[in-house]
């Protein structure tokens, strides 16, 4: 299915062009009887083939008759990365191994990765969700779709491909890495959108800087840009250097992977597919639901997914929501950016710190986000050093001008973060560059 635009809707190319518009523009009261119609029978299939959930609702003294609309969620118990770990491989598959098609897994480094089974039916539903964000990014069946997510076990690429193909998308699945030859197809192909990583696109316009390349001499209109955290200077960034329109998505494999939610032309959050998922918000500490508006963690019920049914799965992402009413016409509820996930912060000196915090405040200073974080433990202190790269322009070998700019980022973090950091600045591109999600945090402290 194409684009389509609500009726009476006049201009046909920008807001306005929506994949599903019958669901992304539903009414609040629609939106919540296919939600309450879906959880119910979501709890069912859940109880009768997830054993392993099945006990915990059984522990908590809960069953299906408990559960008549979403205003009962809370009753139900939370799912967490551990419950993952503890179920590997095969514990919270909702249906036989026979009627799954593929598995994604995260590229988690620590302890056992997680995996996650997909039928053809939550394949084509995921597929949808992002053919939402690519349509809200302005897509059509006339844009050539460059995907330079990495493919395979990561879900980035296979989403945004699989998103792509539903809209007509000439598609581009280039995968990750070999950066000249991305620009080179670029260039040729005549790509209109890009999808890949926010710390890929800015590696994708430094290169092609270097080429002598500027956002005039490429055919760009708009990026898609998830999978890691990035703040509002870095987008500005990319939108100046690649001369195009940055739109964030978020997703994670346990629930499909991207297109969980999507922005659009406002750009002030992603909508979330709430016809597919349900957000909470929770206090991480205590477990308490919390009003839309407060800052805590994200938590998700996938009340489609039928091979890995994800009930109140608490994600650690810490986000807020917010109902305010959005300008390109959906209804669906929006998430702030992700300022960082619960196992991210640092917490440093009893503060805790956000790796997104300290990249504000470089890009706040003319610095880009190449960046590393080493925090250590030195005589029972914690330290906190930043390597900051110097940009091209900026780059001297002048002590006193080095020690001048150190000082000055030395005091935007201690005014950001109420603590004293070290500051070194290093040379253009010493820091390594990523080509999926950035490595920016090294903590060499054994705790
Ligand atoms: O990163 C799925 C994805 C691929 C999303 C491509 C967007 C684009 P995982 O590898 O399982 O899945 O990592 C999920 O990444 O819990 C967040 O902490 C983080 N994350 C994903 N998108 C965003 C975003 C994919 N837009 C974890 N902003 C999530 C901030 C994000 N963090």
């Amino acid at each position: 299915m194409g684009p389509i635009t609500r009726e009476g809707e006049e201009d046909e190319n920008k807001v306005g062009q929506y994949f599903q518009p019958e669901i992304e523009c539903a009414s609040r009261e629609e939106i919540v009887a296919i939600q309450n119609k879906k959880l119910v029978e979501q709890v069912k299939h859940v109880w009768e083939n997830v054993p392993y959930y099945r006990k915990k609702m059984e522990k908590k003294g809960v069953t299906p008759d408990d559960i008549k609309s979403i205003e009962d969620l809370h009753k139900l118990p939370f799912l967490s990365k551990k419950d993952l770990r503890d179920a590997y491989p095969y514990g919270l598959m909702g249906v036989p191994k026979s009627e799954c098609v593929r598995i994604h897994s995260t590229s988690g480094t620590t302890g056992k990765r997680v995996v996650a089974f997909y039928t053809q039916g939550d394949i084509d539903l995921w597929e949808e969700c992002c053919a939402r964000a690519i349509v809200a990014a302005g897509g059509s069946k006339d844009d050539v779709c460059q995907v330079s997510y990495g493919f395979g076990l990561f879900t980035g690429g296979a989403g945004l491909n699989g998103g792509s193909h539903k809209v007509g998308c000439l598609t581009v699945p280039i995968s990750s890495g070999n950066t000249e030859r991305q620009i080179m197809f670029i260039q040729d192909l005549q790509a209109t959108i890009i999808c890949c990583t926010p710390s890929y696109a800015a590696y994708l316009g430094e290169s092609m800087k270097e080429m002598g390349l500027g956002p005039d001499d490429i055919p760009l209109k708009a990026g898609i840009f998830g999978a890691e955290a990035w703040s509002e200077e870095m987008r500005r960034d990319i939108e100046k250097t690649l001369g195009i329109k940055a739109y964030d998505i978020y997703g994670l494999t346990e629930l499909s992977g991207p297109g969980v939610s999507f922005e659009c032309s406002e750009q002030t959050g992603m909508h979330i597919n709430e016809d597919h998922f349900i957000a909470e918000i929770i206090n991480p500490d205590t477990e308490e639901v919390l009003e839309d508006g407060q800052w805590g963690e994200l938590v998700f019920t996938a009340i489609d997914k039928k091979a890995f049914p994800m009930m109140r799965y608490r994600t650690r992402d810490i986000c807020r929501l917010s109902r305010e009413k959005c300008s390109c016409g959906r209804t669906h509820v929006k998430m702030e950016k992700p300022r960082g996930r619960s196992d991210d912060m640092l917490i440093i000196r009893g503060v805790n710190v956000f790796p997104s915090q300290i990249e504000t405040v470089l890009l706040e200073h003319g610095y880009q986000a190449n960046y590393q974080i080493i925090v250590d433990r030195v005589n029972n202190t914690d330290t906190l050093d930043v390597h900051v790269e110097m940009t091209p322009e900026m780059f001297t070998d002048n002590v006193t001008d080095i020690t001048k700019a150190s000082n000055e980022l030395v005091a935007g973090l201690k005014s950001m973060l109420g603590l004293k950091a070290k500051v070194t600045l290093v040379a253009p591109k010493s820091i390594t560059r990523s080509e999926g999600k950035a490595v920016r945090v090294i903590d060499n402290r054994k705790i």
